[in-house]
């Protein structure tokens, strides 16, 4: 398919099988509004429907990941409107049910909203200047995208309750310390490319194998460990069933061969 023009982001495919979604609202620091969304929205859609694309890496720019929710949407907005209209439920609604693994690349501000939209990727990087806070007390709010919940369960109650009561910025070498981000590089430069390149080994794997990892990693988030064991237990039965398991896998091995994963 042709690569759609997109006004707030760039979709490219800088490596084999990898989806390269670029925000991109460079005036306004790639702050987050429903016209972003809906674009990104549709490019994560079509990504995660494109077979040659094996994972996703979403990134901003060097001085803005996303400096967070457009504050000068929301000033105006009224309770019975939020509600009404479910707001922030169409930001995450798309993103939360992708089944491709999704890197986020964060380099610059990634602040409230921005912070909640890189924790709601499969794996952080960052890059050692990155900064990183959920800022809302100071608007007179509190996050409104995950972030009370994703950060406390990826750094502890303590700490996130820290964060958020004080409104107190963190660096992207902190984030990776802590065990938010998987990584931490130097260079906005290298974290790009540290996520491409993770994203392009992921998708030299069999899909079908990737994609039930992902399913039952995520599964831990919701489940206690018995029933997360269990479920886990099921789709590793299930991966008996793929061409991929048997043949590609572990046949190769056997036959001292390369896998040519099929992605059955
Ligand atoms: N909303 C709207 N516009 C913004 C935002 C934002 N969050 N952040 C920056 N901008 C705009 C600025 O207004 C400015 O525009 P203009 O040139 O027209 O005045 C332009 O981007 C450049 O910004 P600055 O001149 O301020 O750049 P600096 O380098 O001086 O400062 C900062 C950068 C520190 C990032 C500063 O812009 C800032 O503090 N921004 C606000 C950060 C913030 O409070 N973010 C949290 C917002 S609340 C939120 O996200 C709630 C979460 C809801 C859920 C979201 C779901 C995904």
């Amino acid at each position: 398919e042709a690569p759609k023009e997109y006004e707030y982001l760039k979709v490219s495919n800088p490596k084999p099988g990898v989806g390269l979604i670029t925000l991109n609202r460079p005036k306004a620091l790639n702050a987050l509004f429903t016209p972003l969304f809906h674009e990104l929205n549709a490019a994560l859609k079509n990504l995660d429907a494109t077979p040659s694309v094996g994972a996703i890496v979403l990134t901003g720019s060097p001085k803005a990941f996303a400096a967070g929710a457009d504050i000068k949407e929301m000033k105006d907005l009224t309770f019975s409107t939020a509600y009404g209209t479910d707001f922030i439920e169409l930001w995450t609604a798309t993103l939360t049910t992708i089944k491709k693994p999704i890197i986020a690349a964060v380099n610059g501000y990634a602040l409230g909203g921005g912070c909640e939209l890189a924790m709601m990727a499969d794996i952080m990087y960052t890059s050692a200047g990155a900064t990183l806070g959920q800022p809302e007390i100071k608007l007179g709010t509190i996050p409104g995208a995950g972030g009370s919940q994703r950060l406390t369960k990826a750094i502890g109650k303590s700490k996130a309750m820290e964060i958020i009561l004080t409104g107190e910025n963190f660096s992207g070498k902190h984030a990776a310390e802590w065990g938010l981000a998987a990584k931490c590089f130097e260079t906005p430069e290298e974290c790009l490319e540290g996520a491409l390149g993770t994203a392009e080994k992921i998708a030299g794997y069999s899909r079908i194998a990737v994609k039930a990892a992902k399913e039952v990693v995520n599964k831990s988030q919701d489940l206690g460990v018995r029933e997360g064991v269990e479920f886990e237990r099921r789709v590793f039965h299930g991966l008996f069933g793929s061409k991929d398991q048997k043949i590609a896998g572990m046949g190769a091995f056997a036959a001292k061969q390369k896998p040519e994963w099929s992605h059955e």
